[in-house]
Parts: C-alpha cells; structure tokens; sequence
C-alpha cells in the first residue's frame, strides 16, 4: 500500500515541475523524507543507463585521455553522466550532483541532498576487457549516505542499500560480515600500492600480501566494494579514490557491518581524493595498527 507521500512524491516523475511543489509543500508540513519514491527512481534510471552502456558496444565507443595516457575517459562516460544530470535536476532541482566527468555541481560542502555519481567506474575494463565496470551512485542527505547503488552492466546485477534496511544483490539480502585474521583474508589491492610509491611505506604491504591468504584487483572500486560486502574479498584498499569511486558502495558495505575509513582511520570526507580501506571491523584495526604506514 503506497502511502500518501509516496503517492506525492510518484505524481512528481509524471508532473515535472508541479509535483515538485507538490512534494515541498508536503515537506513544509513536517513530514518526514520518504526515500522509497527516490530509490525506485534511482533504480529505473541505472537500468537505463545500464541499457545504454550495452547498446554502445555496438554503436562504437570514442576513447580519449584525460590528466595522462593511462587516465582514460569515452563519450559514453560522458553521455551517462549528462543523461543522469538531466534527469535529476528536471526531478530534484535543489539536490545536488557530484560526477567525475565534471557536468554536475561544483560540491564544496555536503548540505542537502547530494548524488555521487560515477557514471563508469573502472572506464580501463570497459574499453579493454568490455566488462568489469560498474555505474556507481550514491545518495547522501547532510554527508550521511541515504542510498547506495553499484550496478555491475554486463553481469546485470544491482547491489543497493538503504541506510537502516539492508543491503541486496538483486533481490537478495546481504548477510552480515564474519571477522577474519589476516591469515584467512582475501585482500582486494592494487599492485602499484605494493611497489613503491608516494602515499605509504610499501614494504609492510608487501609483508600484508605475504601473510594473507590471497589478493585480487579489479579494477573498480565500486565493484571492489560490493565484493567485500557480499564476502568474496575480505578488505580493499587503495591509496587514492575520488568520492564517486566509494559514495555508493560505502552505503552497501556500511549495511552488512564493514567499517570504511582512510587510511589514518578518520572518516572520509568525500569532498577529494583520499586514501580508502574498507573491511570487516577487526581486519580494518588489524591493517590500520601492522600494516598501513602513511608517508608524511
Ligand atoms: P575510474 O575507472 O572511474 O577512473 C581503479 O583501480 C579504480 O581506481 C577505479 O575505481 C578507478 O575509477 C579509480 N581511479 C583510477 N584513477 C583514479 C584517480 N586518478 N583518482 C581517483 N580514482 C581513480
Ligand atoms: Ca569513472
């Protein structure tokens, strides 16, 4: 039975402008914030754009470079990110969006309703592997994460959350992390961060990758998040993500109980690049206090 703010707030998708009058009258009443209508609309417009994203392997696919040679960016990146922004703010013109290719707002302060957008995360996958990547959202009010989605396109598969109810794959709830020891772990890490490098000592990540049971790279850190909320990785970490790399995986991962910091263990503060890890809560001590050493 859809309650009468979610009847509101579903005439506002049809109406356009009036129903957004509609809705903020409805909030100027005191009533409280019903996400459902904008979790069903954050839904269908993934899917979209998931759709989108297929059909382009069909229609051609332009590449070109962004800071460097490795840093690649394509018109489909592009045309995704600007199809999300046209739709939200015709739906939703006092939120705001965050995306990487730099069509949405100028986001310097986390009031309000924030959408992290990165509309391919794991562009590298898409032009050489054709898979692996992933459309990441995520929905914060105020800098808490609301709602979290990361849909893997060419497996077909949604993970999303809502802060408080839980965290699906699919249709299927996410269960509760276990704790384990670095002896028993899958460690979800990038080789550069083991070779020198700029932002922490290597040689305890090398002692870290020695001493786990395995590691895996994936290439995405949204689709590297959800592999740790779902169980198939034990922690991930990288030296070096952007808000719209994690906004929408930290909502699902937070939901089965993984603890996501940067590196120094201060909460992100998704407003640059930052250091990350993310796993269950006794891992996520043990790799901040043995292995993680940041560079001054
Ligand atoms: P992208 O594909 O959206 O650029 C690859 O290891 C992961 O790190 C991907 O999620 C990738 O996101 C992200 N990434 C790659 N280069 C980055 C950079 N310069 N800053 C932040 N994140 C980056
Ligand atoms: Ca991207």
């Amino acid at each position: 039975m859809f309650s009468v703010m979610e009847i509101m707030t579903e005439a506002f998708f049809v109406w356009g402008q009036t129903g957004y009058a509609i809705l903020k009258a409805a909030e100027l009443e005191g009533l409280e914030m019903n996400w459902g209508p904008i979790d069903r609309y954050a839904k269908s417009l993934i899917k979209e754009a998931g759709h989108h994203i297929r059909h382009s392997f069909f229609t051609g696919i332009e590449v070109s470079a962004k800071s460097s040679e490795n840093d690649l960016v394509t018109n489909i990146d592009k045309e995704i990110e600007q199809f999300f922004i046209r739709r939200i703010r015709q739906n939703f013109p006092d939120h705001r969006v965050m995306g990487e290719e730099g069509f949405g707002d100028t986001v310097e302060t986390l009031e309000g309703v924030v959408w992290f957008l990165d509309p391919i995360d794991g562009t590298m996958n898409f032009i050489h592997q054709k898979r692996n990547f992933a459309i990441s959202l995520g929905i914060y009010l105020d800098g808490v994460g609301v709602l979290g989605y990361v849909y893997d396109v060419m497996a077909g598969d949604l993970y999303s959350a809502e802060k408080g109810e839980g965290a699906y794959l699919n249709d299927i709830r996410l269960l509760p992390l276990k704790e384990t020891a670095v002896e028993e772990s899958v460690i979800g890490v990038n080789a550069s961060w083991v070779a020198p490098n700029r932002y922490a000592e290597h040689e305890p990540m090398i002692e870290l990758v020695n001493r786990c049971r395995g590691t895996r790279s994936y290439g995405s850190a949204a689709l590297e998040l959800t592999h740790v909320a779902a169980g198939r990785i034990d922690a991930y970490l990288s030296m070096r993500l952007s808000p719209w790399d994690v906004a929408g995986g930290m909502v699902i991962a937070n939901e089965v109980g993984a603890v996501a910091t940067t590196m120094d263990g201060s909460a992100l503060s998704l407003l640059g690049q930052e250091t990350f890890v993310v796993a269950n809560p006794g891992l996520h001590r043990q790799l901040l206090g043995e292995f993680i050493r940041l560079k001054k």
